[in-house]
């Protein structure tokens, strides 16, 4: 019998080079892995049943290599990528390791750092686009502050504004068919960090010249960080036409951002961001921004992806248990019973309805009484997330 978990390409499931390709390196302890080159790092993910890769701009071309070690760098990669079959959907450029960006990029202090982060991200645009990515995200990295003195927290934002409003008409002057996706991060590196969640970047968008081309990326372990559920968060974007990517992972509570593997912390939030992702219809990549423990070899890094896919598919299959037992779906339609009583002062408003209303009598005694059931419900949730239903 075949595996219903085995991960295929036609998942659309997608890591990032720095994912996979991240030796064990933390603020305490050097690298524990040895460092795969890019086409290896393909090879890697084809092999475990991956759809895509994901770069910044130096997991792939280092700081300051000059053009021709670029273009063959860039080449030997497209040969690996089309000897496996993969696809890069998603670019992005790092705007956080190099000295250069310890203020932040579009919004540090000095004119000319920013102006070199626009260069920069324009250079890793035309590197995504050469690569096929649709998406291109900006998460900020450093930009933000530990101290209030630093910046103006106005003008930091004028100053976001204006770098994504130059890069969304640069691409327009291309006809580069890039949309741009904001992954909001509350903290890490810096103390804080401008737009901290996916609600604040879906407010910022709508502020842009071109808020067509935006919607965000919105990261499991960021929203947790914040304390935040993150299917609200799919939600809200997803209800804007906005949820251009997603950032998968797992993350234990407010703390340093852990990136885990797939639902390995949170297995209950990860079925529920499942259900919605998979219910609503979303069609992009699921992109796993995680790694392995420290503690692992090259064959755990290959546990690790294949752990990320094997999780989402195995509460995917759950999800659709769920709401396919008929215990769920009797209670469901008891929740959302509508005798249509109300629907002359629910619509849209009126003078006469606002009249209606007003002159309504409520019964709130006997409203207060009813029991949601919302105990039975979830304990069948839980029911299913085990295995025993
Ligand atoms: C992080 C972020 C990054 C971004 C990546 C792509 O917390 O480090 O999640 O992994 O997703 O830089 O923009
Ligand atoms: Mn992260
Ligand atoms: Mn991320």
């Amino acid at each position: 019998m075949t595996d219903p978990f085995e991960p295929r390409r036609e998942h659309r499931f997608t890591f990032g080079l720095w994912t996979v390709g991240n030796p064990g390196r933390d603020a305490f302890g050097a690298a524990v892995r040895p460092t795969l080159r890019p086409p290896e790092l393909v090879a890697l993910l084809a092999g475990v049943g991956a759809y895509g890769v994901n770069l910044h701009d130096e997991d792939l071309v280092p700081f300051g290599a000059p053009a021709a070690e670029r273009d063959r760098i860039v080449a030997e990669f497209k040969r690996a990528l089309d000897d496996h079959g993969l696809r890069v959907p998603m670019a992005t450029t790092n705007l956080f390791s190099q000295p250069v960006f310890k203020d932040g990029a579009f919004t540090a202090n000095d004119p000319a750092v920013r102006a070199f982060a626009l260069q920069k991200t324009m250079r890793a645009i035309e590197l995504g686009v050469e690569l096929g990515a649709s998406t291109y995200v900006f998460w900020g990295g450093r930009e933000g502050v530990e101290t209030q003195a630093a910046k103006d927290p106005v003008e930091a934002l004028k100053r976001f504004r204006h770098a994504l409003n130059f890069l969304t008409h640069f691409c327009r002057d291309r006809g580069y068919d890039l949309r741009f996706a904001l992954e909001a991060k509350p903290n890490e590196p810096r103390a804080d960090i401008y737009l901290p969640t996916t609600g604040a970047m879906l407010a910022f968008i709508e502020t842009l010249d071109h808020p067509e081309m935006v919607g965000v990326n919105p990261e499991v372990a960021h929203e947790h960080m914040a304390g935040l559920d993150f299917t609200h968060a799919l939600a809200q974007a997803w209800e804007r036409g906005k949820l251009f990517h997603v950032d998968l992972n797992d993350q234990q509570g407010p703390r340093y951002d852990q990136d885990l593997r797939f639902g390995s912390a949170n297995p209950k939030a990860a079925f529920w961001l499942v259900r919605f992702l998979e219910s609503v219809g979303y069609e992009g990549p699921r992109h796993f921004d995680a790694h392995a423990y420290r503690t692992e070899d090259v064959e755990g890094v290959r546990d690790f992806a294949r752990g990320c896919m094997r999780t989402y598919l195995i509460l995917r299959e759950r999800a659709r248990a769920f709401d396919a037992d008929s215990e769920v779906r009797d209670l469901l339609a008891a929740l959302r019973a509508d005798d249509g009583s109300q629907s002359d002062v629910l619509g849209a408003y009126s003078p006469a309805a606002a009249r209606a209303l007003l002159g309504r009598r409520f019964e709130p005694a006997a409203l207060g009484a009813r029991g949601y059931r919302y105990e039975r419900l979830d304990q069948l949730a839980v029911e299913h997330l085990l295995g025993v239903r």
